[in-house]
């Protein structure tokens, strides 16, 4: 999807939402994957002291309002999807947050943001702030995968792709899919020669390896273009589970990009190379659940 700006409504988000889907099913598509925070502009790079205002810019009830046209059109096209969002629980919690539907538009998984990235006060060293820390809790749910359409789907969101942990936990139960949206700054606000070339060159890298070492389809969704003056960028694409990429985007627009996914190509590299029961050494791995930071050994 292109830039949603401060101003645009959720109303004109869901809007150019249909208009995809209605795109995807003129190629026969059966799921259709959106960005994180997919309804909105990334509003985590704006500064907000006041609670009240802050809560505008998350959903009480999916499907709401706003949303349910795209639940309805989604349902008459027996087209599932899976889009990001803020979530605001009843009992008053706060996520960042994807769900999956099947294609009859029922709810099939729920996915809250684990790995938020940035900062939680105001930073006069950054180019530009990033406050998902100070807006969302981490995820509770882990990294639940769901049976639905015949495969097994999974869940992350943006800075999820980054850590190999995601993509095993899901992989260590089966995945066939994991779909996953992203908001990803053109410049590191931390080191202004980091550009776009970089940002796609690890965009690929971390969804590729992530797709081969757990011989899964990952399906990669951008928000992209100059969003409230602030660039994103593009680069959605589909990995095989062999670590190629099938289709990516061209533009930074809202693009449709299709391609025909057989969840049976999973099945390879799940049997032979990657066959976790046969080949993996758990007695090793303890340090990636004991510790969370770098000990260095004694000098
Ligand atoms: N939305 C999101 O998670 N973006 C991060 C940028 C991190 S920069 C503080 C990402 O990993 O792309």
């Amino acid at each position: 999807m292109g830039a949603i700006q401060k101003s645009d409504s959720r109303e004109q988000a869901v809007e150019r939402m249909i208009t995809l889907l209605e795109q995807a099913s003129q190629q026969d598509c059966t799921l259709v994957v959106y960005p994180e925070l997919a309804l909105t502009t990334f509003f985590p790079r704006w500064y907000m002291e006041d609670q009240a205002e802050v809560d505008t810019w998350f959903e009480q009830q999916m499907p709401g309002p706003a949303t349910q046209p795209l639940f309805d059109r989604a349902k008459a096209l027996k087209i599932a999807i899976s889009f990001g969002f803020a979530e605001l629980t009843p009992d008053g919690q706060h996520f960042n947050t994807s769900i999956m539907t099947d294609r009859e538009a029922n709810i099939v998984g729920r996915y809250r943001k684990t790995h938020l990235p940035g900062h939680s006060e105001f930073d006069t060293e950054r180019d530009f702030q990033h406050l998902e820390k100070r807006y969302f809790l981490p995820g509770d749910t882990g990294f639940p995968v769901t049976r639905t359409m015949g495969g097994i789907f999974g869940m992350c969101i943006c800075n999820d792709r980054r850590w190999p942990e995601t993509y095993r936990v899901m992989g260590l139960q089966g995945v066939e899919m994991i779909c996953l949206g992203y908001n990803t700054p053109s410049v590191n606000s931390q080191r202004r020669n980091e550009g776009p070339a970089d940002r796609l060159f690890h965009n690929r890298l971390v969804m590729q390896s992530g797709a081969y070492q757990n011989s899964t389809w990952v399906v990669g969704i951008a928000k992209a273009g100059v969003e409230d003056g602030f660039p994103l960028i593009g680069g959605s694409l589909i990995v095989d589970p062999n670590g190629k990429i099938a289709v990516e985007a061209q533009s930074e627009e809202d693009e449709l990009i299709v391609h025909a996914c057989d969840l049976d190509d999973c099945t390879f590299g799940k049997k032979t190379i990657f066959d976790f029961a046969r080949h993996r050494r758990t007695e090793h791995y303890g340090l990636i659940v004991e510790q969370t930071g770098v000990v260095e050994p004694a000098l």
